[in-house]
Protein backbone atom coordinates (compact mmCIF):
# COMPACT_ATOMS: atom_id res chain seq x y z
CA UNK A 1 0.00 0.00 0.00
CA UNK A 2 2.65 2.69 -1.02
CA UNK A 3 4.38 4.40 1.24
CA UNK A 4 2.05 4.95 3.78
CA UNK A 5 2.07 3.63 7.39
CA UNK A 6 0.15 0.42 7.83
CA UNK A 7 -2.56 0.89 10.06
CA UNK A 8 -3.94 -2.16 11.96
CA UNK A 9 -7.60 -3.56 11.82
CA UNK A 10 -8.54 -2.39 15.23
CA UNK A 11 -6.92 0.93 14.58
CA UNK A 12 -9.52 1.45 11.53
CA UNK A 13 -12.40 0.11 13.79
CA UNK A 14 -11.08 2.10 16.54
CA UNK A 15 -12.57 5.57 13.86
CA UNK A 16 -15.60 3.59 12.84
CA UNK A 17 -16.78 3.38 16.63
CA UNK A 18 -15.57 7.61 16.56
CA UNK A 19 -14.30 7.77 19.83
CA UNK A 20 -11.27 7.06 21.54
CA UNK A 21 -11.10 5.30 24.88
CA UNK A 22 -9.58 7.44 27.70
CA UNK A 23 -7.65 6.11 30.20
CA UNK A 24 -8.61 7.06 33.69
CA UNK A 25 -6.51 10.10 34.15
CA UNK A 26 -8.45 11.59 31.29
CA UNK A 27 -11.51 10.55 32.10
CA UNK A 28 -13.98 13.85 32.89
CA UNK A 29 -15.79 13.76 35.96
CA UNK A 30 -19.84 14.49 36.05
CA UNK A 31 -18.84 18.45 37.33
CA UNK A 32 -17.42 18.76 34.19
CA UNK A 33 -19.83 17.81 31.83
CA UNK A 34 -21.07 21.47 31.60
CA UNK A 35 -24.09 20.34 29.03
CA UNK A 36 -24.73 16.87 30.08
CA UNK A 37 -24.93 17.86 33.55
CA UNK A 38 -28.12 19.68 33.41
CA UNK A 39 -29.89 16.93 31.32
CA UNK A 40 -32.15 14.25 32.72
CA UNK A 41 -29.20 11.61 32.50
CA UNK A 42 -27.89 9.70 35.19
CA UNK A 43 -24.38 10.91 36.90
CA UNK A 44 -21.41 8.83 36.74
CA UNK A 45 -20.89 6.27 38.86
CA UNK A 46 -24.47 7.04 40.83
CA UNK A 47 -26.07 3.99 42.20
CA UNK A 48 -29.31 3.08 40.29
CA UNK A 49 -32.08 1.73 42.76
CA UNK A 50 -34.94 2.11 40.69
CA UNK A 51 -35.67 2.40 37.15
CA UNK A 52 -37.88 4.72 35.28
CA UNK A 53 -37.90 8.41 33.65
CA UNK A 54 -35.96 10.86 34.97
CA UNK A 55 -37.85 14.30 34.56
CA UNK A 56 -40.97 14.77 35.68
CA UNK A 57 -44.10 14.34 33.82
CA UNK A 58 -44.55 17.43 30.95
CA UNK A 59 -46.82 17.61 27.89
CA UNK A 60 -46.34 19.02 24.54
CA UNK A 61 -47.53 21.91 25.57
CA UNK A 62 -44.66 22.94 27.64
CA UNK A 63 -42.71 22.43 24.99
CA UNK A 64 -41.79 26.47 23.10
CA UNK A 65 -43.40 25.99 19.67
CA UNK A 66 -39.90 27.88 18.17
CA UNK A 67 -36.49 26.77 17.80
CA UNK A 68 -33.84 27.80 20.07
CA UNK A 69 -32.21 30.81 19.16
CA UNK A 70 -28.81 30.21 17.17
CA UNK A 71 -25.69 32.12 17.27
CA UNK A 72 -25.99 35.32 14.49
CA UNK A 73 -24.92 34.23 11.50
CA UNK A 74 -26.58 30.50 10.88
CA UNK A 75 -29.92 29.41 10.79
CA UNK A 76 -32.39 26.12 11.25
CA UNK A 77 -32.84 23.98 8.63
CA UNK A 78 -35.34 21.29 7.95
CA UNK A 79 -33.43 18.92 5.54
CA UNK A 80 -35.55 17.34 2.68
CA UNK A 81 -34.03 13.94 2.21
CA UNK A 82 -36.36 13.27 -0.80
CA UNK A 83 -35.07 15.85 -2.77
CA UNK A 84 -31.34 14.40 -3.94
CA UNK A 85 -29.79 17.74 -4.20
CA UNK A 86 -30.22 18.29 -0.03
CA UNK A 87 -29.18 14.84 0.29
CA UNK A 88 -26.09 15.48 -1.69
CA UNK A 89 -25.54 18.22 0.63
CA UNK A 90 -25.43 15.51 3.61
CA UNK A 91 -23.22 13.08 1.63
CA UNK A 92 -21.03 15.72 1.56
CA UNK A 93 -21.27 17.21 5.48
CA UNK A 94 -21.22 13.76 6.29
CA UNK A 95 -17.92 12.65 3.87
CA UNK A 96 -15.49 15.58 4.82
CA UNK A 97 -16.33 15.95 8.69
CA UNK A 98 -18.21 12.58 10.47
CA UNK A 99 -14.72 9.88 10.31
CA UNK A 100 -12.15 11.92 12.57
CA UNK A 101 -9.48 10.11 10.34
CA UNK A 102 -6.09 12.08 10.20
CA UNK A 103 -4.07 10.58 7.62
CA UNK A 104 -7.29 11.26 5.38
CA UNK A 105 -7.02 7.71 4.12
CA UNK A 106 -10.55 6.58 3.95
CA UNK A 107 -14.20 8.00 4.30
CA UNK A 108 -17.53 6.75 4.35
CA UNK A 109 -19.08 6.21 1.77
CA UNK A 110 -22.95 6.72 2.31
CA UNK A 111 -25.38 6.49 -0.70
CA UNK A 112 -28.27 8.03 -1.33
CA UNK A 113 -30.32 4.60 -0.84
CA UNK A 114 -28.22 4.42 2.72
CA UNK A 115 -29.84 7.55 3.90
CA UNK A 116 -33.17 6.91 3.08
CA UNK A 117 -33.18 3.80 5.18
CA UNK A 118 -31.79 4.58 7.61
CA UNK A 119 -33.34 8.16 7.90
CA UNK A 120 -36.87 7.21 6.92
CA UNK A 121 -38.38 4.16 8.64
CA UNK A 122 -42.26 4.03 8.37
CA UNK A 123 -43.42 6.99 11.10
CA UNK A 124 -40.33 9.25 10.31
CA UNK A 125 -40.52 13.06 10.79
CA UNK A 126 -38.95 15.59 8.47
CA UNK A 127 -39.15 17.71 11.69
CA UNK A 128 -36.26 15.43 12.45
CA UNK A 129 -34.46 15.76 10.12
CA UNK A 130 -32.33 18.73 11.83
CA UNK A 131 -29.79 20.81 10.07
CA UNK A 132 -27.81 24.40 10.27
CA UNK A 133 -26.74 26.94 7.46
CA UNK A 134 -24.44 29.43 7.00
CA UNK A 135 -26.78 32.21 6.60
CA UNK A 136 -25.15 34.36 3.89
CA UNK A 137 -23.66 31.42 1.84
CA UNK A 138 -26.73 28.11 2.37
CA UNK A 139 -24.03 25.92 3.59
CA UNK A 140 -25.11 23.31 5.77
CA UNK A 141 -22.53 22.60 8.66
CA UNK A 142 -24.42 20.71 10.62
CA UNK A 143 -27.00 18.13 11.47
CA UNK A 144 -28.42 15.77 14.07
CA UNK A 145 -31.69 13.31 12.99
CA UNK A 146 -34.04 11.49 15.12
CA UNK A 147 -35.81 8.22 14.19
CA UNK A 148 -38.74 6.54 15.54
CA UNK A 149 -38.52 3.02 17.54
CA UNK A 150 -40.24 1.47 20.22
CA UNK A 151 -37.94 0.02 23.04
CA UNK A 152 -38.79 -2.75 25.47
CA UNK A 153 -37.57 -3.57 28.80
CA UNK A 154 -37.72 -6.92 29.16
CA UNK A 155 -36.96 -7.35 32.74
CA UNK A 156 -39.74 -4.44 33.97
CA UNK A 157 -41.82 -5.27 30.80
CA UNK A 158 -42.40 -1.61 30.03
CA UNK A 159 -42.54 -0.54 26.58
CA UNK A 160 -41.35 3.40 25.41
CA UNK A 161 -42.12 5.20 22.52
CA UNK A 162 -38.39 6.87 21.80
CA UNK A 163 -36.59 8.17 18.94
CA UNK A 164 -33.01 6.99 18.14
CA UNK A 165 -30.46 9.49 17.32
CA UNK A 166 -28.12 9.53 14.63
CA UNK A 167 -25.72 11.37 12.31
CA UNK A 168 -24.97 14.23 14.53
CA UNK A 169 -22.56 15.93 12.61
CA UNK A 170 -20.37 19.11 12.90
CA UNK A 171 -18.12 21.42 10.54
CA UNK A 172 -14.66 20.34 11.89
CA UNK A 173 -14.29 24.36 11.38
CA UNK A 174 -16.86 25.05 13.39
CA UNK A 175 -16.26 22.45 16.59
CA UNK A 176 -15.28 23.22 20.44
CA UNK A 177 -18.07 26.35 19.95
CA UNK A 178 -20.96 24.82 22.18
CA UNK A 179 -22.99 23.88 19.18
CA UNK A 180 -23.57 20.53 20.06
CA UNK A 181 -25.42 20.91 22.83
CA UNK A 182 -27.46 23.63 21.04
CA UNK A 183 -28.19 21.06 18.08
CA UNK A 184 -29.63 18.06 21.18
CA UNK A 185 -31.51 20.70 22.53
CA UNK A 186 -33.29 21.26 19.07
CA UNK A 187 -33.68 17.89 18.42
CA UNK A 188 -35.14 17.44 21.82
CA UNK A 189 -37.77 20.31 21.57
CA UNK A 190 -38.60 18.76 18.05
CA UNK A 191 -39.55 15.39 19.36
CA UNK A 192 -40.78 16.56 22.31
CA UNK A 193 -43.35 18.14 21.14
CA UNK A 194 -44.76 14.73 19.64
CA UNK A 195 -45.07 13.75 23.00
CA UNK A 196 -41.80 11.72 23.22
CA UNK A 197 -39.24 11.65 26.10
CA UNK A 198 -37.37 8.99 25.87
CA UNK A 199 -34.67 8.55 23.09
CA UNK A 200 -31.80 5.92 22.48
CA UNK A 201 -28.03 6.90 21.15
CA UNK A 202 -24.61 5.25 20.87
CA UNK A 203 -21.43 6.69 20.50
CA UNK A 204 -17.46 5.71 21.12
CA UNK A 205 -17.38 9.17 24.00
CA UNK A 206 -18.09 8.37 27.47
CA UNK A 207 -20.90 10.59 28.18
CA UNK A 208 -23.04 10.20 31.45
CA UNK A 209 -23.95 7.45 31.68
CA UNK A 210 -23.71 4.54 29.32
CA UNK A 211 -26.70 2.01 30.07
CA UNK A 212 -23.91 -0.51 28.55
CA UNK A 213 -20.21 -0.97 26.76
CA UNK A 214 -19.94 -3.67 23.73
CA UNK A 215 -16.55 -4.16 22.09
CA UNK A 216 -15.91 -4.00 18.29
CA UNK A 217 -15.62 -7.81 16.86
CA UNK A 218 -14.38 -8.29 13.05
CA UNK A 219 -13.91 -10.58 10.72
CA UNK A 220 -11.70 -10.44 8.08
CA UNK A 221 -13.02 -11.91 4.62
CA UNK A 222 -10.83 -10.71 2.11
CA UNK A 223 -7.13 -10.95 4.28
CA UNK A 224 -5.17 -9.87 1.38
CA UNK A 225 -7.27 -6.89 0.54
CA UNK A 226 -7.44 -5.95 4.17
CA UNK A 227 -3.70 -6.35 4.12
CA UNK A 228 -3.14 -4.18 1.09
CA UNK A 229 -5.11 -1.26 1.69
CA UNK A 230 -2.85 -1.27 5.15
CA UNK A 231 -5.52 -2.45 7.42
CA UNK A 232 -4.39 -6.09 8.10
CA UNK A 233 -0.94 -6.55 9.57
CA UNK A 234 1.05 -9.72 9.00
CA UNK A 235 1.65 -11.39 12.18
CA UNK A 236 5.26 -12.58 12.34
CA UNK A 237 4.65 -16.57 12.93
CA UNK A 238 2.41 -16.18 9.96
CA UNK A 239 2.90 -15.83 5.87
CA UNK A 240 0.55 -14.07 3.72
CA UNK A 241 -0.68 -17.44 2.30
CA UNK A 242 -1.45 -18.60 5.85
CA UNK A 243 -3.56 -15.72 6.92
CA UNK A 244 -5.17 -16.32 3.36
CA UNK A 245 -6.25 -20.25 3.93
CA UNK A 246 -7.74 -19.61 7.34
CA UNK A 247 -9.99 -17.01 6.97
CA UNK A 248 -10.60 -19.07 3.41
CA UNK A 249 -14.87 -19.83 3.33
CA UNK A 250 -16.29 -22.63 1.60
CA UNK A 251 -18.73 -21.47 -1.51
CA UNK A 252 -21.59 -23.16 0.06
CA UNK A 253 -23.82 -22.56 2.49
CA UNK A 254 -24.31 -25.10 5.03
CA UNK A 255 -28.10 -23.85 5.87
CA UNK A 256 -29.20 -22.69 2.46
CA UNK A 257 -30.80 -19.92 3.61
CA UNK A 258 -32.58 -18.09 0.74
CA UNK A 259 -33.09 -13.77 0.56
CA UNK A 260 -36.21 -13.31 2.86
CA UNK A 261 -39.07 -11.84 1.11
CA UNK A 262 -41.90 -9.43 1.75
CA UNK A 263 -44.52 -12.81 2.79
CA UNK A 264 -41.85 -14.08 5.32
CA UNK A 265 -42.07 -10.33 7.32
CA UNK A 266 -44.59 -11.92 9.79
CA UNK A 267 -42.77 -15.15 10.49
CA UNK A 268 -39.51 -14.29 11.16
CA UNK A 269 -41.01 -11.12 12.62
CA UNK A 270 -42.48 -13.58 15.39
CA UNK A 271 -39.47 -15.30 15.45
CA UNK A 272 -37.27 -12.22 16.02
CA UNK A 273 -39.38 -11.44 18.98
CA UNK A 274 -39.98 -14.69 20.79
CA UNK A 275 -35.82 -15.16 20.03
CA UNK A 276 -35.59 -11.43 21.70
CA UNK A 277 -37.25 -12.07 24.91
CA UNK A 278 -34.17 -13.51 26.48
CA UNK A 279 -32.05 -9.60 26.39
CA UNK A 280 -32.63 -6.90 28.46
CA UNK A 281 -33.40 -4.14 25.97
CA UNK A 282 -34.70 -4.76 22.70
CA UNK A 283 -36.65 -3.30 19.70
CA UNK A 284 -40.14 -3.64 18.96
CA UNK A 285 -40.65 -3.74 15.54
CA UNK A 286 -44.47 -3.15 14.26
CA UNK A 287 -44.88 -5.33 10.47
CA UNK A 288 -44.53 -2.63 8.34
CA UNK A 289 -41.25 -1.25 10.60
CA UNK A 290 -40.04 -4.61 10.29
CA UNK A 291 -40.40 -4.85 6.37
CA UNK A 292 -38.23 -1.39 6.04
CA UNK A 293 -35.53 -2.35 8.25
CA UNK A 294 -35.40 -5.87 6.34
CA UNK A 295 -36.02 -5.86 3.10
CA UNK A 296 -35.77 -1.60 2.62
CA UNK A 297 -36.74 -0.66 -0.80
CA UNK A 298 -36.94 -4.15 -2.18
CA UNK A 299 -34.42 -4.20 -3.95
CA UNK A 300 -31.82 -3.07 -1.49
CA UNK A 301 -28.07 -2.54 -1.85
CA UNK A 302 -28.04 -1.47 2.11
CA UNK A 303 -29.65 -4.10 3.84
CA UNK A 304 -29.56 -7.77 2.83
CA UNK A 305 -31.91 -10.55 5.17
CA UNK A 306 -31.84 -14.30 4.58
CA UNK A 307 -33.97 -16.99 5.83
CA UNK A 308 -33.54 -20.74 6.85
CA UNK A 309 -36.82 -22.80 6.19
CA UNK A 310 -37.12 -26.59 7.07
CA UNK A 311 -38.76 -29.04 5.02
CA UNK A 312 -42.66 -27.59 6.25
CA UNK A 313 -41.31 -24.26 4.63
CA UNK A 314 -41.28 -22.87 8.01
CA UNK A 315 -38.65 -20.42 9.22
CA UNK A 316 -36.14 -21.43 11.88
CA UNK A 317 -33.69 -18.81 11.65
CA UNK A 318 -32.69 -15.80 9.85
CA UNK A 319 -29.89 -13.11 9.76
CA UNK A 320 -29.17 -9.51 8.76
CA UNK A 321 -26.86 -7.42 8.02
CA UNK A 322 -26.03 -3.58 6.16
CA UNK A 323 -23.31 -2.32 4.01
CA UNK A 324 -21.67 0.46 4.54
CA UNK A 325 -18.96 0.50 2.12
CA UNK A 326 -15.32 3.14 2.77
CA UNK A 327 -14.03 4.93 0.21
CA UNK A 328 -10.06 4.28 0.19
CA UNK A 329 -8.17 6.92 -1.28
CA UNK A 330 -4.73 7.24 -2.45
CA UNK A 331 -4.22 3.56 -2.94
CA UNK A 332 -2.98 2.61 -6.47
CA UNK A 333 -4.85 -0.91 -5.83
CA UNK A 334 -8.01 -0.40 -4.21
CA UNK A 335 -10.48 2.60 -4.03
CA UNK A 336 -13.00 1.01 -2.07
CA UNK A 337 -13.42 -1.32 1.06
CA UNK A 338 -16.19 -3.39 1.59
CA UNK A 339 -17.95 -3.59 5.12
CA UNK A 340 -20.98 -5.51 6.08
CA UNK A 341 -22.36 -5.25 9.97
CA UNK A 342 -24.22 -7.69 11.56
CA UNK A 343 -27.74 -6.57 12.34
CA UNK A 344 -30.86 -8.56 13.25
CA UNK A 345 -30.90 -12.47 13.78
CA UNK A 346 -33.05 -15.19 15.66
CA UNK A 347 -32.73 -19.61 15.06
CA UNK A 348 -35.46 -21.40 17.15
CA UNK A 349 -33.00 -23.80 17.85
CA UNK A 350 -31.82 -24.64 21.57
CA UNK A 351 -28.22 -25.94 20.19
CA UNK A 352 -27.38 -21.85 20.47
CA UNK A 353 -23.99 -22.25 19.76
CA UNK A 354 -23.66 -24.54 16.99
CA UNK A 355 -26.77 -23.07 15.23
CA UNK A 356 -25.21 -19.43 15.61
CA UNK A 357 -21.82 -20.34 14.32
CA UNK A 358 -23.57 -22.10 11.39
CA UNK A 359 -25.86 -19.22 10.65
CA UNK A 360 -23.13 -16.63 10.92
CA UNK A 361 -20.78 -18.91 8.75
CA UNK A 362 -23.45 -18.86 6.03
CA UNK A 363 -23.96 -14.66 6.37
CA UNK A 364 -19.65 -14.44 5.74
CA UNK A 365 -20.41 -16.57 2.99
CA UNK A 366 -23.29 -14.82 1.17
CA UNK A 367 -21.30 -11.30 2.12
CA UNK A 368 -18.75 -12.61 -0.12
CA UNK A 369 -20.95 -11.61 -3.45
CA UNK A 370 -21.56 -8.08 -2.12
CA UNK A 371 -17.79 -7.69 -2.11
CA UNK A 372 -17.74 -7.46 1.38
CA UNK A 373 -13.69 -7.32 2.73
CA UNK A 374 -14.65 -7.59 6.48
CA UNK A 375 -17.80 -8.66 8.61
CA UNK A 376 -18.14 -6.62 11.59
CA UNK A 377 -20.47 -7.06 14.66
CA UNK A 378 -20.50 -6.83 18.50
CA UNK A 379 -19.94 -8.16 21.28
CA UNK A 380 -24.43 -7.42 22.15
CA UNK A 381 -26.78 -9.92 21.40
CA UNK A 382 -25.56 -13.92 21.75
CA UNK A 383 -22.68 -12.98 19.31
CA UNK A 384 -20.17 -14.07 22.21
CA UNK A 385 -21.47 -18.03 21.41
CA UNK A 386 -19.89 -18.11 17.73
CA UNK A 387 -16.83 -15.36 17.55
CA UNK A 388 -14.46 -17.48 18.20
CA UNK A 389 -16.10 -20.17 15.68
CA UNK A 390 -16.40 -17.73 13.34
CA UNK A 391 -12.80 -16.01 13.73
CA UNK A 392 -14.26 -13.07 14.38
CA UNK A 393 -11.16 -10.89 16.93
CA UNK A 394 -11.79 -8.13 19.13
CA UNK A 395 -11.04 -4.94 17.67
CA UNK A 396 -10.31 -1.25 19.54
CA UNK A 397 -13.24 0.32 19.30
CA UNK A 398 -15.62 0.24 21.99
CA UNK A 399 -19.73 1.43 21.70
CA UNK A 400 -21.45 2.52 24.49
CA UNK A 401 -24.96 2.46 24.59
CA UNK A 402 -27.20 5.69 25.95
CA UNK A 403 -30.84 6.10 27.15
CA UNK A 404 -31.88 9.80 27.57
CA UNK A 405 -34.25 10.95 30.49
CA UNK A 406 -34.76 7.14 32.03
CA UNK A 407 -32.74 5.18 33.98
CA UNK A 408 -32.27 1.64 34.38
CA UNK A 409 -30.01 -1.18 35.63
CA UNK A 410 -26.65 -1.66 34.09
CA UNK A 411 -26.49 -4.29 31.26
CA UNK A 412 -24.24 -6.54 30.28
CA UNK A 413 -22.57 -5.54 26.81
CA UNK A 414 -20.83 -8.88 26.75
CA UNK A 415 -17.30 -8.03 28.17
CA UNK A 416 -15.74 -8.51 31.37
CA UNK A 417 -14.20 -5.98 33.56
CA UNK A 418 -10.99 -6.63 31.03
CA UNK A 419 -12.82 -5.83 28.23
CA UNK A 420 -12.88 -9.57 27.19
CA UNK A 421 -15.44 -11.02 25.83
CA UNK A 422 -17.70 -13.05 28.17
CA UNK A 423 -17.99 -16.17 25.66
CA UNK A 424 -20.69 -18.42 25.45
CA UNK A 425 -22.93 -15.76 27.63
CA UNK A 426 -26.44 -14.03 26.34
CA UNK A 427 -25.30 -10.36 26.51
CA UNK A 428 -28.26 -7.60 27.78
CA UNK A 429 -28.53 -5.70 24.70
CA UNK A 430 -30.56 -7.25 22.21
CA UNK A 431 -31.13 -3.66 20.31
CA UNK A 432 -29.32 -2.77 17.33
CA UNK A 433 -28.43 0.75 16.51
CA UNK A 434 -26.77 1.91 12.86
S1 LIG B 1 -22.77 9.66 17.74
C1 LIG B 1 -21.82 10.35 16.42
C2 LIG B 1 -21.23 11.66 16.83
N1 LIG B 1 -20.60 12.30 15.70
C3 LIG B 1 -19.28 12.27 15.45
O1 LIG B 1 -18.50 11.71 16.17
C4 LIG B 1 -18.85 12.96 14.17
C5 LIG B 1 -17.59 13.79 14.33
N2 LIG B 1 -17.70 14.73 15.45
C6 LIG B 1 -18.44 15.88 15.44
O2 LIG B 1 -19.12 16.22 14.48
C7 LIG B 1 -18.40 16.73 16.71
O3 LIG B 1 -17.21 16.45 17.41
C8 LIG B 1 -19.61 16.49 17.65
C9 LIG B 1 -19.43 17.33 18.94
C10 LIG B 1 -20.90 16.96 16.94
C11 LIG B 1 -19.76 15.04 18.06
N3 LIG B 1 -22.92 12.83 21.79
O4 LIG B 1 -20.22 21.61 20.19
P1 LIG B 1 -19.26 21.15 21.20
C12 LIG B 1 -20.76 16.87 24.11
C13 LIG B 1 -23.40 13.64 22.74
O5 LIG B 1 -18.30 22.19 21.69
P2 LIG B 1 -17.98 19.49 19.24
C14 LIG B 1 -24.39 10.27 17.45
O6 LIG B 1 -24.69 10.77 16.41
C15 LIG B 1 -19.52 17.06 24.93
O7 LIG B 1 -19.42 16.07 25.95
N4 LIG B 1 -22.73 14.67 23.26
O8 LIG B 1 -18.47 19.84 20.74
C16 LIG B 1 -25.36 10.18 18.60
C17 LIG B 1 -19.74 18.44 25.45
O9 LIG B 1 -20.71 18.42 26.49
P3 LIG B 1 -20.19 18.47 28.03
C18 LIG B 1 -21.50 14.90 22.78
O10 LIG B 1 -16.83 18.57 19.34
C19 LIG B 1 -25.54 11.55 19.17
C20 LIG B 1 -20.43 19.18 24.30
O11 LIG B 1 -20.97 18.11 23.46
C21 LIG B 1 -20.93 14.10 21.77
O12 LIG B 1 -17.81 20.73 18.44
C22 LIG B 1 -26.36 11.57 20.42
C23 LIG B 1 -19.41 19.97 23.49
O13 LIG B 1 -20.07 20.57 22.44
C24 LIG B 1 -21.70 13.03 21.29
N5 LIG B 1 -21.26 12.18 20.34
O14 LIG B 1 -19.21 18.66 18.62
C25 LIG B 1 -26.59 12.95 20.94
N6 LIG B 1 -19.71 14.57 21.49
O15 LIG B 1 -19.69 19.89 28.26
C26 LIG B 1 -27.36 12.99 22.24
C27 LIG B 1 -19.50 15.63 22.29
O16 LIG B 1 -21.39 18.15 28.88
C28 LIG B 1 -28.83 12.78 22.04
N7 LIG B 1 -20.57 15.83 23.08
O17 LIG B 1 -19.10 17.47 28.17
C29 LIG B 1 -29.60 12.95 23.33
C30 LIG B 1 -31.09 12.69 23.16
C31 LIG B 1 -31.79 13.87 22.44
C32 LIG B 1 -33.23 13.59 22.07
C33 LIG B 1 -34.11 13.43 23.32
C34 LIG B 1 -35.60 13.21 22.91
C35 LIG B 1 -36.39 12.85 24.04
Amino acid sequence: MGDQPPKSIEELMKLLAMGQELTPSQQKEMKDYRFWKTQPVPHLDEKITKEGPIDKLKTPNDIPNEPLPLIKDFEWVTLDIGNDSELDELYKLLYDNYVEDTDATFRFKYSHEFFKWALKPPGWKKEWHCGVRVKETGKLVAFIAATPVTIKLNKSGTTLTSVEINFLCIHKKLRNKRLAPVLIKEITRRVNKNDIWQALYTGGSILPTPLATCRYQHRPINWSKLHDVGFSHLPPNQTKSSMVANYALSNQTKLKPRLMEEHDVEQVLQLLHKYQEKFDIVQLFKPEEFKHWMLGNGNSNVIKAYVVENEKGDITDFFSYYLLPFTVLENTHHDELGIAYLFYYATDSKEIKSRLTDLINDALITAKQFSVDVFNCLTSQDNSFFLKNCKFGSGDGYLNYYLFNYKLFPINGGIDEDKQVKEDETSGVGVVLL
